[in-house]
């Protein structure tokens, strides 16, 4: 995508957010327009920033005012009606909408009548009790608002960033790094190259001829706010949204040292300092050399320093405070998956679905196009309001896949499936002859989050028991940094998958990346088959399938596990079992 496009949805996003606040109304018109806007910006497949403003409201959704910020965006990097609503309302205030229970009218009561414009003071206001005498709050809303309090604090998911806001931005770095003069190298490490779900700040090695060029660059990018410190080797910055990118520039003989000392993990660094030592020799961020004399043992790249230190290479994935390097010191990490050879998709959306943007052909295209041989079309269920598709709309979309199954041959299978919403109960749309007759479908929840964990394991537990069912799509419906998973009693969904054959899906959406490597780890002496899945909305979207595989590797589950990973033949005969 282009940054002007990557620029351009960013700014939409934010005035849709700092308008549903300023208005008090997440429908009012002006925050439907601009939604409108971000959508066409987001199917649109041209250059933007090439466009007058003329040409811009030519686009459909485009209207006149939104053509003239997205050209003051692209020609200054500045937007005046923006810059006004951010003086308005502080990034903490816009910060509590997130707070589950918490919508902008209640968010702007909370500012005017108790003067709270952070987390910090919203707690406070909490503990004080304060919230209860409020007009439209409650004692009851002020209990929720404890729980969800201490849920957040407990997931450390108020202070830390997610991985689907820190790993466009970091990737986006990186690309304009490696586009300056004198840069051999640029590479993001720490928590994000692990593929951490939260990172605490961004860790950014270079290794270039002329640190300040990178430096002067960074600088003077508008989604920085402030400059913490400029050094010679090292400047910081702090984006709008308060992430912090630490940014080293090395030199290229040291490139390996400093990559792998900044990818971490600090128990990883601890461990092989120890290692290291053993030898007589020391490790830091410059070089392996030898304590006496301080002769290097190796430095360029991190495949020679693990070697020297006699262990196969460590994939970032792997390098937590496990025992990982116990693994690689026998030569017995887990197998990594072929990202290159996954065999199909079971999760994706078209048009037909409120939220898809690309059309079924283009959609069987693009899974061709990927190598694949089976792909699941799975749009939403009519239970889901807004998105969900009628029985009707679907066995037209059936007789549509059967033609393009003679147009496509052999070439790839096309499973006709759905996304079943469980229900409060674990109940499911439609008739259960009618949903007999899908190829492939997958059950997931979409509302109830808030059930106790007894009520919640018992609806998973009834949807996995239902024959139509062969996976359960992202199981905890968390959505990291925003909203918790749902309570589920493990061992009991487990049992339930092995019992039903019920495979879980792992779902690579970046906000959900569920179920989560840890999850999929507590499952690995189950006999229970993982599948990966994009959730695509838009043709460009299937790639998200590889976050999916990031995380299955992080669980270290043997590739075996995988259905993907098999052959179509044998996919095909697992999904009509
Ligand atoms: P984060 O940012 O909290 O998500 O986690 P990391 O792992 O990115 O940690 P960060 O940013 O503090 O440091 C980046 C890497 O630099 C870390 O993974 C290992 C290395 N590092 C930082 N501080 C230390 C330290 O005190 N000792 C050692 N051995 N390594 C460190
Ligand atoms: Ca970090
Ligand atoms: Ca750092
Ligand atoms: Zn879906």
């Amino acid at each position: 995508m282009s940054h002007h496009k990557r620029d351009a949805i960013d700014m939409m996003k934010e005035l849709v957010e700092l308008t549903i606040l300023d208005e008090g109304d997440p429908q009012s018109f002006r925050v439907r327009a601009y939604e409108q806007a971000m959508a066409a910006i987001e199917a649109f497949e041209g250059d933007l920033g090439a466009m007058k403003a003329s040409e811009l409201t030519k686009l459909k959704g485009i209207g006149k005012s939104t053509a003239d910020k997205l050209r003051e965006l692209f020609d200054t990097g500045r937007v005046t009606k923006l810059e006004g609503l951010r003086a308005k309302h502080p990034a903490s205030v816009v910060a509590l909408m997130k707070i589950p229970g918490l919508g902008p009218k209640a968010v702007g009561r909370l500012r005017a009548e108790l003067g709270i414009v952070d987390l910090d003071g919203l707690k406070a206001a909490v503990r004080e009790q304060k919230i209860r005498v409020l007009k439209g709050f409650g004692q009851k809303t002020e209990e929720n608002l404890t729980k969800v309090l201490e849920r957040l604090e407990r997931d450390g998911g108020e202070k830390r960033t997610p991985l689907s806001v820190a790993l466009p931005l970091a990737e986006r770095l990186v690309g304009e790094i490696r586009a300056l003069p004198g840069v051999q190298h640029a590479q993001y490490c720490g928590s994000l190259r692990r593929f951490s779900e939260t990172v605490g700040d961004l860790d950014i090695v270079v290794a270039a001829e002329t640190p300040a060029i990178v430096f002067d660059k960074l600088v003077s990018m508008p989604v920085f706010e402030r400059i913490l410190v400029r050094g010679e080797k090292k400047t910081s910055l702090v984006t709008r949204r308060g992430l912090q990118v630490d940014v080293r520039v090395v030199a290229k003989k040291e490139l390996g040292a400093a990559l792998m000392y900044f990818t971490g993990s600090k128990g990883h660094n601890i461990r092989l300092r120890m290692r290291a030592l053993e030898r007589g020799w020391t490790l830091n961020e410059y070089a392996l050399s030898e304590v006496e004399g301080g002769k290097i043992v190796a430095q360029e790249t991190e495949e020679a320093i693990y070697e020297a230190l006699g262990l196969a290479f460590i994939p970032p994935l792997l390098r937590e405070d496990g025992n990982e390097i116990e693994l690689a010191d026998k030569r017995m990490l887990p197998k990594p998956i072929d990202g290159t050879k996954l065999m199909g998709d079971f999760h994706v959306h078209t048009t037909l679905s409120g939220d898809g943007r690309s059309s079924l052909d283009d959609m069987l295209k693009s899974a061709r196009e990927r190598g694949y041989k089976v792909v699941a079309i799975t749009e939403h269920a009519e239970d889901l309001a807004m998105t969900g598709v009628s029985k009707d709309k679907l066995l037209d979309q059936r007789e549509k896949i059967r033609a393009a199954q003679k147009t496509h041959g052999d070439a790839i299978r096309i499973l006709h499936g759905a996304e079943l919403n469980i229900g409060k109960d674990g109940s499911l749309d439609y008739d259960d002859e009618f949903r007999r007759t899908f190829d492939f479908c997958l059950a997931s929840v979409h509302e109830h989050f808030d059930l106790g964990k007894e009520a919640q394991t018992a609806r998973i537990v009834r949807a996995m028991e239902d024959p139509s069912v062969k996976m359960i799509g992202h199981l905890s419906a968390r959505m990291i940094g925003a909203r918790p998973g749902i309570e589920l009693d493990m061992d009991k969904v487990f049992d339930a998958a092995e019992r039903t054959h019920t495979a879980i899906e792992i779902n690579g959406s970046l906000p959900r990346l569920d179920a989560s490597a840890s999850v999929v780890r507590d499952a690995k002496s189950r006999d229970i088959t993982f599948v990966l899945t994009s959730d695509a909305h838009h043709t460009t979207e299937l790639d998200q399938i590889q976050n999916a595989r990031l995380v299955a590797e992080k669980s270290t589950i043997d590739p075996s596990r995988i259905a993907n990973t098999w052959s179509a033949e044998k996919i095909l005969e697992w999904a009509a079992r």
